[in-house]
């Protein structure tokens, strides 16, 4: 049994490198309409039982923008002209409140839909060997701790099992400007007798553990520059094998490259081109031209930030040394007039002293 995976979508009308469309819409949000669209043929075309969304449908919390939520809503009905059930999670974007509104409550009057916005076991008779059990996101990663520890048996039919949550795990690599959780779950957190662990929330696409049971699904577009050359797109998981394979959406992709790399440049990509510090302005027009030549969507030429000095002394201090004792050495290794270190000295034992009160 196959089925279709896909996660954080964050469909917004984005500001950066947007369009306005012959349609009246965002390009970046047609950008997410369109992946979706990608997936349900992917899911069509591998023949999927079910597609499975692991959360953040819509980017801002508590409230919907109109285009965005109209757009989801017509791909949304797409997928049941396929007869494909959808299993929508609820993630931390998708909430509204503390008191567990969110909005994908609108979604449940699809007859191909199951909304997963408690946690509990999750079926459709259009995929009547397959159960989910699912947590949607909660910030209490105690209480997802908890909920793990205490499934309720499987409905015994039931062939395949998947799990599905919107979590953060101990492990995980996340970009550079991905919001970390404090308390994470660890690998071994969750219980036995799933045949797939699947979680959103985490946009990197990558396993958490060495036997392979439990993955982070993904992004499913690239979003902001902290995405920039990180992998992004939907996933086909074959539960009678195990195996996940991972297929790349068209939407644009933030890219940050050498001149030599733009070959790689699809049309409508995002992109930053680095240059090196010192490069003359002839190497800088150049690439603009390639950028432009490339139909990117996007982007602009960056220097390379020079390389700072080489290191030639070290402080002879050893890495045990206690913050006290490095000053008097620090002060003579910076500070070339040997008249103003006394004073630099006495002021760096003096700001250590107020520190520690
Ligand atoms: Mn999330």
């Amino acid at each position: 049994m196959k089925v279709a995976l896909f996660s954080d979508l964050h469909a917004h009308p984005f500001a950066q490198y947007a369009r306005v469309l012959p349609n009246g819409r965002n390009s970046r949000l047609q950008d997410a309409l369109d992946a979706m669209t990608s997936v349900r043929h992917g899911a069509r075309d591998a023949g999927a039982a079910a597609v499975v969304f692991g959360g953040d449908l819509f980017h801002t919390m508590g409230r919907l923008d109109v285009p965005a939520l109209n757009g989801v809503h017509a791909e949304i009905a797409q997928f049941g002209e396929d007869g494909l059930p959808l299993f929508l999670l609820v993630g931390n974007h998708d909430q509204a409140d503390k008191a567990g509104r969110h909005a994908l409550e609108v979604f449940k009057a699809f007859a191909h839909v199951v909304v997963m916005d408690e946690p509990g076991w999750y079926r459709r008779p259009r995929a009547p060997g397959l159960a989910i059990y699912a947590i949607p996101y909660t910030e209490d990663t105690d209480e997802v701790r908890r909920l793990l520890g205490a499934i309720p048996p499987a409905p015994a039919d039931a062939a395949r099992r998947l799990l599905v949550l919107h979590a953060g795990f101990n492990g995980a690599r996340t970009g550079p400007h991905e919001y970390r959780m404090a308390a994470e779950l660890a690998a071994g957190d969750v219980p036995d007798g799933f045949d797939l662990v699947l979680s959103g929330h985490y946009h990197l696409p990558q396993w958490i553990d060495e036997p392979r049971r439990i993955a982070y699904i993904g992004a499913t577009t690239h979003q902001t520059w902290g995405d920039a050359n990180q992998p992004r797109g939907y996933a086909i998981a074959d539960l009678d094998t195990g195996v996940l394979e991972r297929v790349e959406t068209g939407a644009p992709r933030f890219l940050r490259l050498t001149p030599g790399e733009l070959g790689t440049v699809r049309p409508g990509d995002f992109v930053e081109v680095l240059v090196p510090h010192d490069a003359d302005d002839a190497v800088v027009a150049a690439s603009e031209v390639t950028l432009e030549e490339a139909k990117a969507g996007g982007g602009q030429i960056v220097r390379e930030p020079a390389p700072s000095e080489p290191c030639a002394t070290r402080l002879r201090c050893g890495p045990t040394t206690d913050l006290e004792a490095l000053i008097g050495p620090y002060v003579d290794h910076l500070v070339g007039e040997p008249e103003s270190r006394p004073e630099l000295a006495a002021l760096g034992h003096d700001l250590l002293k107020k520190a520690a009160a």
